[in-house]
């Protein structure tokens, strides 16, 4: 009788590749275990995440505060539906309104729904509150933008992966450039616009960070044309670049401040999702002022797990901790080390074109075609060398660690980046 082997990360694989969609390329390891900073694969191998599933696990992995949370209110209530109170989401609307600074909040659970709801208030505010009538209110989105993938969201998407044949599409968005504040002047001059979605650095589109006054003066203008300004933070929120909100990114308090500065842009709409629970379960939230959602009434928005109290006491600890560990600054300090040194790279190495990023926020581009399999090669090499991270578009690798990591972490994790490309030879 053979002794039965082992089972190792190629059978992982050939079982998704066998029963699962191919919606995905992975990078070819298959993780077991993640602690903090740190992942492990079924091998034992251990690699430093800088990916952070996306931005997800800003507090790192399995953190003890949020998983303790899980377990405790795992062991007494999950779900009750909206159909009844729950003694945890009165406790948690009231936590993250205060900590954000809005009267009120929508919780629910994936940052496409978020995204959504944020999309259907804007909708209902701009036929109710500003006489747009709904068959004809338009939203103004960016071009590369990222928002999820329902089939709404991919209506306004410019990239021909996320669109194409997902037809027939839902009509009401024009699309402007990113960062360029007089197109969105002239779009605004259309007085059935009842709101601009943007997020503060764009992710997907590879970390274009805007100029610093564009995002202050997209919300005073917003706010003289009465449009709403929509903030997609699900990425960029929850302190990832060095400040609790991208949009405090500017304001001279640099997020500690009950958001009074001049040069804060205050969405009217702001939208929260990935690390608003650590990334222990989905939780999504939106946030804004009576005067916007109270145009939702009942019966007329939900969702079955939204605002649960499992989500509601994880959510409360995972927030809490992003403020215990004081994660803003800790993303702040590092993210300007770990530019310098991808700079110092930069100067030396002709493989890496541009450098760019805020916080913990960053990617590098690779001198080379976007079609090119180099940025996917360099990274397959960076895994080689206990180092997780995935190219965003093509040829432009981005860099988000969780925000826990310290600064030898982080020196040590640019020893393996700067080892693999200086050593990187072309297939
Ligand atoms: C995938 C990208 C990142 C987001 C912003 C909304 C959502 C996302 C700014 C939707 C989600 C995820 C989705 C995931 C990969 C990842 C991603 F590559 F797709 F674009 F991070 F950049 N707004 N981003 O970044 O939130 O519904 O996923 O909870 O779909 O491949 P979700």
């Amino acid at each position: 009788m053979p002794l039965a082997r082992r089972i190792n990360s190629r059978d992982f694989i050939e079982l998704e590749n066998k029963y699962g969609a191919h919606n995905y390329h992975p990078i070819p390891v298959v993780l077991q275990k993640g602690e903090g900073v740190y992942l492990w694969d079924v091998e034992g191998k251990r690699y430093y995440d800088f990916l952070s599933a996306y931005s997800a696990v800003n507090q790192g992995h399995c953190h003890p505060k949020i998983i303790g949370a899980l377990n405790y209110q795992a062991s007494q209530l999950t779900l009750t539906s909206r159909a009844f109170y729950n003694d945890k989401l009165g406790q948690y609307e009231k936590y993250i309104t205060n900590l954000f600074g809005f009267e009120k909040v929508l919780p629910m659970n994936t940052g496409a729904e978020a995204v959504e709801t944020a999309l259907k208030i804007c909708r209902k505010w701009g036929a109710e509150r500003k006489g747009v009538p709904a068959a004809q209110s338009i939203i103004v989105v960016c071009s590369q933008n990222f928002h999820g993938r329902t089939t709404t969201i991919i209506s306004f998407s410019s990239d021909p992966d996320a669109k194409n044949n997902f037809g027939p599409y839902t009509p009401g968005f024009v699309s402007i450039p990113y960062n360029n504040f007089p197109a969105l002047e002239k779009a605004l001059e259309n007085k059935n616009v009842v709101g601009f979605l943007v997020e503060p650095i764009q992710g997907e589109a590879g970390i274009i960070t805007p100029a610093d006054d564009y995002l202050p003066k997209v919300a005073a203008l917003c706010k003289s044309k009465n449009v709403l300004f929509m903030a997609d933070e699900i990425q960029t929120g929850i302190a990832r670049t060095g400040s609790l909100l991208a949009v405090c990114g500017n304001c001279t308090c640099k997020g500690q401040c009950e958001r009074q500065a001049a040069t804060y842009a205050r969405p009217d709409v702001l939208i929260l999702g990935k690390a608003l629970s650590g990334g222990v379960y989905p939780v999504s939230a939106v946030l804004c002022d009576d005067a916007v959602m109270n145009v939702i009434q009942p019966g007329q928005h939900g969702s079955t797990y939204g605002g649960n109290p499992l989500a509601s006491a994880v959510a409360m600890a995972a927030l809490e901790v992003v403020k215990d560990e004081k994660l803003a600054q800790n993303a702040r300090r590092l993210g300007k080390i770990f530019r310098q040194r991808m700079q110092n790279l930069s100067d030396v190495c002709t493989l890496v074109k541009t450098v760019r990023g805020r916080g913990l926020l960053n990617a590098i581009v690779i001198n080379d075609s976007p079609d090119s399999s180099t940025a996917w090669d360099i990274c397959v090499e960076f895994a080689k060398n206990g180092l997780l991270a995935k190219p965003t578009h093509g040829n432009i690798i981005r860099f988000a660690p969780p925000l826990v990591m310290n600064e030898d972490q982080l020196n040590e994790c640019c020893d393996i980046i700067e080892k693999v490309i200086v050593n990187f030879k072309k297939a």
